[in-house]
């Protein structure tokens, strides 16, 4: 049976041809701008055992790479959403993927590594097929909590290949909460030499250089995944206020916080700390937004419950304006929806549930009748840190997940959800994507969020790229049971849920 998650918009296959045989020295052939995706792929046969070779277009190639289309040489850090659209060729002499962009190009040779096995120091068979492919939605996220708990870069970039195989092409950064700021801010330095110390309990702190976060986005980039960093503001600023004391209504600093309740903190409305307060989100939005090339920042929103509504709708205001005024498209969690005076385009990232819980529903569609769209994240079901159904060994041996999202979070529900069924009158094209944030209260170390990200991640990536109809749930788990072999190979500490007939 064939393998390829997430499922590709058509599949043809032709049994009755002779299959291609791909020895252990392939030649991959790739001219200009496919150059970099034939390195990456040769890369990536390497780590599987083969010894192949990168040439310029030579007939002698059994793997061909080739742009078709004029924008050939754009990526996704230009100021679109590349074309990820892709063609996938195996005859019984060749494999050939051909793209418009860069981006499908990539996607392209991500399907082929998903139908090579994991060992290719020995000549593996493939079957003729042809394979035309292209994405339901444009926007297809991971969201990581470095609050939390602290992950170093290296970590970062293992968990980028492994949404790579999968085609998620963003990957939301959490960098800033009650309990830590993760990211370097040169106009406001204690922000991470005092904001950064602890986390959750009593695990390190940490933050990122600006070279580090640099290091994330250029090795994502190269993936055709585009950094979105969330700074969350005006609620779960806890760091911030520990670190300035004049970012406090009362001008005291706060004390450094290391449990995981939500809703305790809040920037000020007061008029005194405005000249302050706006010269620290003009600062710190123009910063990063320096610092990543791709289109969005997120503001966050979320959870603002020590905050008036009045105050809330204020700062909301002067947060997305300073957000737009750096050029970047806003997105912060639908709560930003209650703000009437949001920039134009503005995304609301819904959280709340399937059968959404008021006010969500209207504060998204308030985001979209001024002209925004919506990421779908419903808590219930694309939450990859709710725990499991069942206790399963965890890599660390204590257990993993939270579960106040409705309770657990199985397989089958992470696959069965249908994003423009939750909030009514919502079109297609209201939806700029979907996404599955990682909170990292649970999780110490990047193997707890291997294993919690580990199939469900497989299921975002499905339902944000496939097109929509018919899931059958049995036929979705033994196509992921056929990843296994490829996540055991590269390290990846999946969880081996029994609702999945994994081989072996
Ligand atoms: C809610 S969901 C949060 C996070 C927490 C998470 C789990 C959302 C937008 N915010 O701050 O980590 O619950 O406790």
């Amino acid at each position: 049976m064939l393998t390829i998650v997430p499922r590709p918009r058509t599949l043809r296959m032709s049994p009755d041809e002779e299959a291609l045989t791909l020895g252990t020295t392939p030649g991959i052939a790739a001219a200009g701008a496919a150059r970099p995706v034939a390195e990456l792929l040769a890369a990536s046969l390497r780590g599987r055992g083969a010894a192949p070779s990168v040439v310029d277009a030579d007939d002698a190639a059994v793997i061909v790479l080739e742009l078709t289309g004029p924008d050939g040489s754009r990526g996704a850090s230009d100021d679109h959403i590349a074309d990820e659209s892709y063609t996938l060729d195996i005859t019984s002499a060749a494999i050939t993927v051909s793209a418009p962009e860069r981006a499908g190009l990539f996607r392209g040779t991500q399907t082929l590594l998903q139908l090579l096995p994991v060992d290719l120091a020995a000549s593996a068979q493939l079957p003729v097929l042809h394979v035309d492919d292209a994405p339901r939605f444009g926007y297809r996220g991971v969201m990581i909590d470095v609050v939390r708990h602290f992950f170093p870069v290296a970590d970062v970039l293992k968990l980028i290949d492994a949404l790579a195989l999968l085609k998620i092409n963003v990957l939301h950064l959490h960098l800033t909460d009650d309990q830590g700021w993760r990211i370097q801010i040169d106009s406001w330095p204690d922000l991470t030499a005092v904001g950064a110390a602890g986390a959750v309990g009593d695990a390190p702190g940490g933050f990122y250089t600006k070279d580090d976060l640099g290091r994330i986005i250029a090795y994502a980039a190269e993936r055709f995944i585009t950094v979105v960093p969330e700074i969350d503001l005006p609620g779960h600023t806890n760091a911030a206020l520990h670190a300035y004391p004049e970012l406090n209504a009362d001008g005291v600093a706060r004390e450094a916080y290391h449990g995981i309740e939500v809703g305790f903190s809040s920037l000020s409305a007061s008029p005194e700390r405005a000249e302050v307060t706006d010269r620290f989100l003009r600062d710190v939005l123009g910063e990063v937004a320096a610092l990543t090339p791709g289109p969005w920042l997120h503001v966050g929103g979320d959870e603002s419950w020590s905050t008036s509504a009045e105050d809330y709708r204020d700062l909301v205001r002067r947060i997305t304006a300073a957000a737009a005024a750096t050029g970047k498209r806003v997105i912060g969690w639908h709560e930003i929806g209650s703000c009437d005076d949001l920039p134009a385009g503005t995304v609301a990232q819904y959280w709340s549930y399937l059968q959404p819980v008021a006010p969500a529903a209207d504060q998204v569609r308030a985001v979209v009748a001024h002209g925004g769209q919506v990421i779908m994240s419903p808590a219930d079901v694309a939450y990859l840190d709710i725990r499991y159904p069942e206790d399963l060994p965890t890599p660390g041996g204590y257990a993993l997940g939270l579960d106040w999202a409705d309770g657990p979070t199985s397989f089958a529900a992470a696959y069965g959800w249908e994003p423009t069924a939750i909030v009514e009158g919502l079109a297609e094209s209201d939806i700029l994507g979907v996404e599955s944030p990682l909170w990292t209260e649970t999780a110490l170390t990047i193997a707890d969020v291997e294993h919690l990200a580990f199939p469900r991640a497989a299921a975002l990536a499905e339902v944000g790229w496939s097109a929509a109809g018919d899931r059958d749930p049995a036929e979705f788990a033994e196509r992921v049971a056929s990843l296994g072999p490829g996540w055991d190979a590269t390290g990846i500490r999946y969880a081996r849920l029994s609702e999945v007939p994994w081989r072996g």
